[in-house]
């Protein structure tokens, strides 16, 4: 039998890839992810991203072909505070337009650029004066982004104000694995609550500058599930942790309202609502948790992967793709546009990741079906990056990066995503010769 069947997403759906600045541009010397990746035992291979892909070298030229050739239409980039402020009020003309380059190279190649503005690496002096933990950051960001917004704006329109505030929150300041590795719940909040004000105060000067601009974040979002859903207590740290982690920073964007005491008690902040024209969804997986009061640090929830559930080969991720969905339906409430700004797989399984692609796709289809606002997909990632305090033992790359002579070779994945980028759409025909295991659960036919 001929199966024909075809998954086909809307028209002028834009299918992408992401990356941020520090995990592939090689070179920075000034932020503190370029000092914390030096001292001993912070990365767990040892490696760095002193060259990375090589991007300030200049090879976002190949990478942005290899995009472009692919059949993408989108890409979400990060640019470096650090080298564009590597002192306070001195800006770097020079790292300016090594960006201005990139973006318009974007263009050039037919790829919407969408721009993160913070993605987890800080210059250097923002950290000597405290950080995010004082409030003097909100201004010193502000300055910042009016600068990068002038110099970028003839070619970009589409913002990300900041990557992930959960998990930069949870892992700089409550686990201690990433700069400044402090482990102290309070200077978390003060932290999310701090990036929150200066998400708003960059909306503004953002739509200040450039009246036309969509302005957005990207968020991750994990499902958390009670490991035993018939034991109460798993059920409510399951919930409480999800509130906090999930909900709390759009919720605060969306309403102004604060679903947790992360600055006074019942706090609100009007000038918080209403700060985002897109809303973006980082999704990688789902935690299960138990109740366990020697995990205070957690709200007394011990989060894990339970031992039968599918996993990446260093157990960090579950492959549970119906998150995607349940993500999706979960936004969706904000009634805005919604933008998958990271989705990907990090494995030495070329066969997972090909699979992961697929049925993360097919969920993902699911929802364009039922209209819920969905307009782009950004996988992450292009090639191989520096996967932060994993270093590259986790690899996301559509290409294989051989770090040492920086070829690049193409995944089974990458040549997948280019058909479905190519097609606008996915069919049985694809599946049957990527991933055929799949055919009988995706096409029942
Ligand atoms: O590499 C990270 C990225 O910087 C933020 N989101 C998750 C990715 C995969 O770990």
């Amino acid at each position: 039998m001929t199966i024909q069947a075809t998954h086909t997403f809307p028209r002028n759906f834009k299918w992408g890839t992401a990356t941020a600045a520090h995990q592939v541009e090689g070179g920075a010397t000034n932020s503190d992810w370029a000092a914390w990746e030096k001292l001993p035992g912070k990365i767990n291979d040892g490696g760095s991203a002193a060259v990375a892909c090589d991007w300030w070298g200049g090879r976002w030229r190949e990478d942005f072909d290899r995009a472009a050739a692919d059949g993408q239409t989108a890409h979400r980039l990060g640019v470096d505070w650090s080298r564009i402020e590597p002192s306070p009020a001195a800006w770097d003309e020079d790292a300016l337009d090594h960006y201005r380059q990139m973006v318009k190279g974007l263009r050039e190649r037919g790829l919407e650029p969408m721009v993160t503005l913070h993605h987890f690496a800080n210059p250097l002096w923002l950290m000597e004066k405290g950080g995010w933990e004082n409030v003097a950051a909100v201004g010193h960001f502000e300055r910042f982004v009016r600068k990068v917004v002038k110099a970028l704006g003839d070619y970009v329109d589409l913002w990300c104000v900041f990557n992930e505030i959960n998990v930069f929150a949870y892992f700089s300041y409550i686990d201690g694995a990433w700069p400044p590795g402090k482990k102290n719940i309070v200077a978390a909040f003060k932290v999310a609550r701090h990036m929150l004000s200066a998400h708003a105060v960059a909306y503004r000067a953002i739509h200040e500058l450039q009246p036309q601009a969509r302005v957005g974040i990207a968020h991750h979002v994990r499902p958390i599930d009670p490991a035993k859903p018939e034991f109460a207590l798993d059920g409510w740290t399951a919930k409480l942790q999800y509130r906090l982690f999930t909900e709390t920073i759009p919720q605060a964007l969306h309403t102004g309202r604060l679903l947790f005491p992360i600055g006074r008690l019942n706090e609100r902040l009007p000038e918080l609502a209403g700060t985002f024209d897109c809303f973006g969804i980082n999704y990688y997986s789902r935690y299960h948790s138990a109740f366990d009061l020697s995990q205070p640090g957690t709200l007394f929830g011990r989060t894990f992967h339970p031992p039968e559930v599918e996993q990446d080969h260093l157990g960090l991720n579950e492959l549970y793709p119906e998150g995607l969905y349940r993500a999706i339906k979960w936004a969706a409430k904000f009634k805005k546009p919604i933008l998958i700004t990271e989705n990907g797989w990090g494995d030495v399984d070329e066969s997972r990741r090909t699979r992961a692609l697929l049925l993360h796709l097919r969920q993902l289809w699911r929802t364009v079906n039922f209209n819920w606002p969905v307009q782009a997909y950004y996988y992450w990632t292009l090639v191989d990056n520096f996967e932060w305090e994993r270093g590259w033992s986790q690899r996301f790359g559509l290409y294989e990066l051989d770090l040492a002579t920086q070829e690049r070779r193409p995944r089974p994945a990458a040549k997948l995503y280019a058909e479905i980028c190519k097609a606008n759409s996915f069919s049985a025909e694809m599946v049957e010769r990527y991933a055929p295991e799949l055919l009988p659960a995706m096409f029942p036919g």
